[in-house]
């Protein structure tokens, strides 16, 4: 059983969960995507969230995206939201930002797929040193690419 699921509302969010999955895999971490729709398929959405065992729920949906705060409403673990883009984009982040209180679900930015994965490791890593350390490790690398970059801009 995957410690962070990914639930697409539909196969069109793929490149976006393929983002996260990316990232965790990067780390080590053990993940699966499945496809469930809030609205077309709530009782998968159901059956999905209460037969698993993941740690972290990564949700990705566009529109009205009513799948993250389903998936809370399930759950007590925690709910990471993506956002997808489309016509109109203040539509998804509004939709999974909103949510009553009581049932709280954590956004990232839109289409931020690979962020959703980087805080679910985050809250892994409240329990796991060895992913403490490789986010750690991320940060530095990263940092170190921005002197790259600018050294390579100067140039
Ligand atoms: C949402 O509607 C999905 O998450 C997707 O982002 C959007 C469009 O779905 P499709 O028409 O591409 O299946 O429920």
């Amino acid at each position: 059983m995957p410690e962070v699921l990914v639930v697409l509302g539909s196969k069109s969010d793929l490149p976006i969960g393929e983002k996260a999955v990316g990232v965790l895999r990067e780390f080590g971490v053990s993940t699966e995507i499945v496809v469930a729709s809030a609205h077309r398929t709530p009782e998968r959405v159901k059956g999905i969230i209460e037969g698993s065992d993941a740690k972290v729920f990564i949700a990705v949906a566009g529109l009205a995206a009513a799948l993250p705060g389903t998936i809370a409403a399930l759950t007590t673990r925690p709910v990471i939201g993506v956002p997808v883009s489309g016509k109109v984009n203040i539509d998804s982040i509004l939709s999974i930002v909103q949510m009553p209180p009581g049932i709280p679900v954590a956004a990232v930015g839109l289409d931020r797929g690979d962020n959703a994965a980087l805080l679910a490791l985050e809250m892994l890593s409240l329990s796991n040193p060895s992913i403490q350390k490789r986010l750690v490790k991320y940060r530095r690398d990263m940092a170190a690419q921005v002197e790259r970059d600018s050294e390579e801009v100067r140039r």
